[in-house]
């Protein structure tokens, strides 16, 4: 019998359901972290506080989906004839089971989001309506928030659903909702950038080629996306983009109230936005070197001249990480396979080479070394995607994922509201005794 990615889950849940319930029952009074007042001032850095199964960042290593490395994932997924990067459906299948689908299964997964990916002519009104001068983050926020009215979660909890079968009707609304991102993504790039008619979805295609062919751009943009969507998908659960999807998630919101507010996180500096602001500075030293390679003094100065004037290098540091983030050096390989000769892969390369003995000497960051978005935006600029306020988008599809598998997993468990307890100053002050 061929068994579709929502049984086998299902089939998943069941099992998993009494490990949590034991782990609740049985051992909740087990203390297995402790928090200083660095931590609670500090952003809860490194708090144990949050629980997922989906993902796992080790800070020497890096990222790992299911207990498998990036590279794992994406030489056991399966891949279409002739692609290099595998079918982006098949790691829903893996995130959110845990095993790695067969070609037949990743077909089923495709179809099903052939099925769902016609989007609602309102969405593209209010896409429509939005002034082009206007970030694609917010209007990628606002076209995901305007679908909420299609949530099956909103229409069966408010009909009695029981609270063992939320998982199911979140299911559906997530895969409603990734089906159709590519095509709003796609939507918004036309409409600020591209400027043509809107090319149509293609319901032959699975989702990395469909979205490079609404872009309007050839091989081998179809496996940078499939490559880009699946390294962006997840990140463990305490990231601001995860942990808002959860946090919301978890007051019952559904799927698309959800996700259109972890695409707020998202849209950060300091977070995703940080792929933009690295081709912003890359372009700002290009402008300044008349597009001339720069030495490597040259290069040194520029970012030194952004240090002292008291900024932070964009795609470098990491709250978690203290190695080179293996999403960096998947894309650098990638990079250097199919772009080697780009003037803007050289600029990048020279700054993986030159700003984390600079950030050392400089002192303060704790992880010197190159995050994912030092070298997604070279990639997207190679292709010709050279508008790097729509870099962030991409990442929120990828996003988007991995954050939805988390949100059926958290339905599935009962994991509770998310609601912790914040103390005052003066609480704090009289906690170290230096306050009665
Ligand atoms: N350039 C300059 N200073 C830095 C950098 C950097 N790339 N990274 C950290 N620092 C500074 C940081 O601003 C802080 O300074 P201060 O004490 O004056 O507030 C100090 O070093 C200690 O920060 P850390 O504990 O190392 O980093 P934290 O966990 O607070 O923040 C980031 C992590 C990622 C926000 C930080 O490294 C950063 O701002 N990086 C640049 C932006 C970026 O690339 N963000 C993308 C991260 C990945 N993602 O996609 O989300
Ligand atoms: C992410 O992918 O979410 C970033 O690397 C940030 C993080 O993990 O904190």
């Amino acid at each position: 019998m061929r068994e579709t990615l929502k049984l086998r889950l299902s089939r998943k849940i069941d099992e998993h359901r009494p490990r949590t319930e034991r782990l609740l029952k049985e051992y909740g009074d087990v203390q297995i972290d402790g928090v200083t007042v660095a931590q609670v001032i500090g952003g809860m850095r490194g708090i144990k506080s949050l629980v997922t199964d989906i993902s796992y960042l080790d800070p020497e290593e890096g990222i790992r989906y299911r207990g498998y490395t990036l590279d794992e994932v994406i030489q056991n997924l399966p891949k279409a004839k002739g692609a290099e990067m595998p079918y982006v459906e098949g790691l829903l299948y893996l995130l959110l089971t845990g095993d790695f689908p067969n070609e037949e299964e990743v077909m089923l997964v495709v179809e099903q989001f052939n099925k769902r990916r016609i989007v609602p002519r309102y969405v593209y009104n209010v896409i429509d309506s939005f002034p082009t001068s206007s970030h694609p983050m917010a209007i990628f926020s606002t076209a995901i928030l305007t679908l909420n009215r299609e949530s099956d979660f909103n229409r069966e909890y408010h009909a009695g659903l029981k609270k063992e079968d939320y998982w199911e009707a979140t299911y559906e609304d997530a895969l409603n909702l990734l089906a159709k991102l590519p095509e709003i993504a796609a939507y918004i790039y036309n409409k600020l950038y591209r400027k043509g008619d809107p090319i149509q979805s293609d319901p032959k295609l699975d989702m990395g080629a469909d979205f490079a062919h609404m872009m309007g751009i050839d091989k081998p943009y179809d496996d940078v996306s499939r490559l880009h969507f699946i390294i962006h998908s997840d990140h463990e659960s305490g990231n601001v983009s995860a942990h808002t999807g959860h946090l919301v998630a978890s007051s019952l919101s559904d799927i698309y109230l959800s996700i259109s507010a972890m695409i707020n996180g998202l849209a950060g500096p300091l977070h995703g936005l940080a792929n933009q602001e690295v081709l912003r500075w890359l372009q700002d030293v290009m402008d300044k070197m008349d597009n001339k390679i720069p030495t490597e003094d040259e290069m040194k100065q520029f970012v030194w001249d952004t240090l002292n004037s008291g900024q932070v290098i964009p795609g470098f540091g990491h709250a978690v990480l203290r190695k080179t983030d293996p999403r960096y050096m998947l894309q650098r390989e990638f990079s250097k396979k199919h772009l080697p000769d780009d003037p803007i892969f050289k600029y990048a390369d020279l700054l993986y080479k030159v700003v984390p003995p600079i950030l050392q000497e400089h002192g303060k960051a704790k992880n010197p070394w190159p995050n994912v978005d030092a070298q997604s935006g070279v990639i997207q600029w190679h292709y010709g995607v050279k508008d790097y306020d729509f870099y962030t988008v991409l990442f929120g599809i990828g996003r988007s994922i991995g954050i939805c598998a988390n949100i059926i997993w958290d339905r599935a468990l009962g994991y509770p509201l998310e609601r912790p307890k914040s103390v005052t100053t003066d609480m704090l002050e009289k906690m170290v005794g230096i306050k009665k």
